[in-house]
């Protein structure tokens, strides 16, 4: 049996993700699929998509096993004009 060493970190498919939300989404809303891969194989590729606790407020976000993508979802309703920093940089209510 050949293992496997768990020495890729997962790297986003885009760098930046951008949506645009209507103010009437309602909490787990789905707002965008974000994805990523990982170098690795088998459960060393396997990803667990996490949120700062500062964004945590108003979003949180789902791990899809099948896809090893993640879906960001509204936590808290009327999250029009937040900005991220980091992973989601912009939200604009449309
Ligand atoms: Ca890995």
């Amino acid at each position: 049996m050949i293992d496997d060493i768990n020495d890729h970190s997962p790297r986003f498919v885009q760098s930046v993700y951008a949506a645009t939300m209507s103010e009437s989404l309602q909490r787990g809303a789905s707002v965008i699929s974000v994805s990523a891969t990982d170098r690795d194989i088998g459960s060393n590729a396997k990803l667990v998509y996490t949120l700062r606790e500062q964004d945590r407020e108003h979003f949180y976000i789902s791990s899809v096993e099948a896809t090893n993508t993640g879906v960001l979802k509204v936590f808290k309703v009327n999250v029009c004009g937040m900005a991220f920093t980091d992973l989601y940089p912009i939200y604009v209510c449309g």
